[in-house]
């Protein structure tokens, strides 16, 4: 059973230098082993999150990393958010896809936040129909959070925001996201531009800040992303590709957000996309993510070295 265990932590490196490398895959010499290398095996099976870097140039059937939660599923060497056009019915659809791994946003110690950037391509097509819904986002959450599928339809873009008619939008868990959202919610709780739009949001899906996107939907057209994160300025932004007049033109929205005011230390990152009563075509065509490492993971380093 250990043996079974331990072959789920590859994350051999947090073990000290020169210590419990060859032991841990003989579960035979597990009572000869000394202290700190106990201490590396507990290391081992705590979960804690890391940096975490990933990059999916398609999305073959195989993908085990990658957890899809209601409609989502891989389809070809892409991965699709909602449902396909050979289902009997695209209306009414969510789903998302998060990476497995959790990563560390932030240091408990120093309040010290990651840097972060990730790049998607994809495709949201309306079959040249017109009005088209709902849109698809990038987010961060809780690591442990799941998909709720009442609450994301529709303009929820699949985050599990409810949006009344009236006050504000009330976040079931913190969610940071950058929306690429379609179809004008009129509601208070949302209270969306007239046009296609890109959007920073904070724990609610009404957006701090909003800039027009043409992407090409009804002709689906492939657009681009990177979402950034600079701790230091603690400056949030996404470039994003356009179409005007069939040209694909570069448009950039930012905002200044403290995500130490808003997430918990240990974070996931997926994108999640909803239809409601109009459809659209929601699929992803290419996925990268890097963090960069906190000293929390060094102090691990050191507390087992010091042992
Ligand atoms: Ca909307
Ligand atoms: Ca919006």
């Amino acid at each position: 059973m250990t043996l079974f265990i331990l072959s789920f932590f590859p994350t051999i490196s947090v073990c000290p230098k020169n210590g419990c490398r060859q032991q841990l895959f003989n579960p035979y010499n597990l009572l000869n082993l000394k202290f700190n290398e106990l201490l590396c095996i507990l290391f081992l099976l705590i979960p804690f999150a890391t940096p975490l870097t990933f990059d999916f140039p398609n999305f073959p059937y195989n993908i085990n990393t990658l957890s899809l939660e209601g409609d989502a599923s891989f389809e070809g060497q892409f991965l699709r958010l909602t449902r396909s056009a050979l289902d009997e019915a695209t209306t009414v659809s969510v789903g998302r896809a998060t990476h497995i791994q959790p990563f560390l946003l932030r240091e408990k110690a120093t309040g010290k936040l990651a840097d972060f950037t990730t790049s998607f391509t994809f495709v949201i097509n309306s079959q040249k129909h017109y009005p088209y819904a709902d849109g698809l986002a990038l987010f961060l959450a809780p690591k442990g959070s799941s998909l709720n599928r009442t609450l994301g339809q529709g303009g929820s873009l699949g985050l599990a925001v409810e949006n009344p008619m009236t006050g504000a939008s009330r976040a079931q868990y913190p969610v940071v996201a950058i929306e690429f959202d379609i179809f004008q919610n009129t509601v208070q709780s949302v209270d969306d531009p007239v046009e296609d739009h890109v959007g920073i949001n904070v724990n609610s899906l009404k957006s701090l800040v909003t800039k027009p996107w043409e992407g090409g939907i009804a002709d689906a057209q492939v657009n681009s992303a990177t979402v950034s994160y600079d701790s230091k300025s603690k400056n949030l932004s996404v470039a994003y590709t356009n179409y005007m007049n069939g040209v694909q033109v570069m448009r950039y929205l930012d905002y200044i957000v403290d995500l130490n005011r808003y997430l918990p230390d240990c974070v996931i990152v997926g994108i999640s996309g909803a239809t409601g009563q109009e459809f659209a075509l929601h699929k992803i065509t290419s996925w990268n993510f890097t963090s960069t490492s906190l000293a929390d993971e060094i102090n691990v380093k050191k507390s087992a070295n010091s042992v």
